[in-house]
C-alpha cells in the first residue's frame, strides 16, 4: 500500500493528503518529524523533508507536487488537474504561488526559532512581504468566482486552502480574513469537504 510520511503542520504533506482523500486512494499515514534525524523519511528523501510517498514497488516520490501529480494520473476519479494545457498551467500557477507562500512563511518561521540575537528582522520581513504579495495575488484572481480555476474544484483550491490554513497557524497576525472577504468565503467552503476538515493544522 502506498504510505505517505507527514507532519501535521506540513501544508505541503496536508495538500497530498487531501488529494489521496479526494481520489479516493488507499493509503497508509506515517506521522513524522524531518527534524529528527532517525525519522524514516529520509530513507525516502534524501533531502529529508516531508511529504514523501513510497510505492508498493519499496521505491518513493516527493516533492508534494510530484506526488500530486502522480495520483492524480494512477486514478481517474475526481480530476485534479485539468488535461487542456491553458487550464493545466493555470493551476499549476496557483499550486507555484500557494506553495510560494509556504515556503516564504517556513523561512520566516525557521529564522525565528533562531537565538533572538542572530535573527535577522530584515529576512523575516523580506519573506513576510511574499506571503502578502501571494495572498493578495490569490485573492486578485480568486475574484467573486466559486473556485480559484474555470468551473470547478481542482489543486489550485486545494493548494489555496492549504497556504492559508498555513498561514493561521505560522502568521495567526496576519488579517487575512478582514482583508480580502473572498478568501475567507472559499476558506470558509473548502473547510466543509471531509479531506479539509480531517486534515487540518493543529491550533497554532
Ligand atoms: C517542500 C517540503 C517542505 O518544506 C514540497 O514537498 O512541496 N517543496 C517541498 N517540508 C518541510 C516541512 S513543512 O514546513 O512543510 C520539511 O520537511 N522540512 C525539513 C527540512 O529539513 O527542511
Amino acid at each position: 500500500m502506498l504510505k505517505l510520511y507527514y507532519s501535521t503542520t506540513s501544508p505541503f504533506a496536508r495538500k497530498v493528503r487531501i488529494a489521496l482523500e479526494e481520489k479516493k486512494i488507499e493509503y497508509e499515514l506515517c506521522e513524522t518529524s524531518a527534524w529528527d534525524d532517525a525519522s524514516p523519511v529520509h530513507a525516502a528523501n534524501p533531502l529529508g523533508k516531508v511529504p514523501a510517498l513510497t510505492l508498493d514497488d519499496g521505491t518513493s516520490i516527493y516533492d508534494s507536487r510530484v506526488i500530486v501529480e502522480y495520483i492524480d494520473d494512477v486514478s481517474p476519479v475526481s480530476r485534479l488537474v485539468p488535461e487542456p494545457v491553458r487550464q493545466r498551467i493555470a493551476v499549476r500557477k496557483w499550486e507555484a504561488l500557494a506553495d510560494g507562500a509556504c515556503d516564504a512563511l517556513v523561512l520566516a518561521t525557521l529564522e525565528r526559532k533562531r537565538p533572538e540575537a542572530r535573527q535577522s528582522p530584515e529576512w523575516i520581513a523580506r519573506q513576510r512581504h511574499k506571503v502578502e504579495a501571494a495572498v493578495a495575488e490569490m485573492a486578485s484572481e480568486l475574484g467573486e468566482r466559486p473556485w480559484c480555476n474555470g468551473e470547478s474544484y481542482t489543486l489550485a483550491d486545494i493548494a489555496c486552502g492549504c497556504a492559508l490554513g498555513y498561514i493561521d497557524l505560522r502568521a495567526a497576525d496576519f488579517d487575512w480574513r478582514g482583508r480580502f472577504p473572498n478568501l475567507a468565503r472559499h476558506a470558509d467552503k473548502l473547510g466543509k469537504r471531509p479531506a479539509f476538515a480531517e486534515s487540518a493544522p493543529p491550533k497554532s
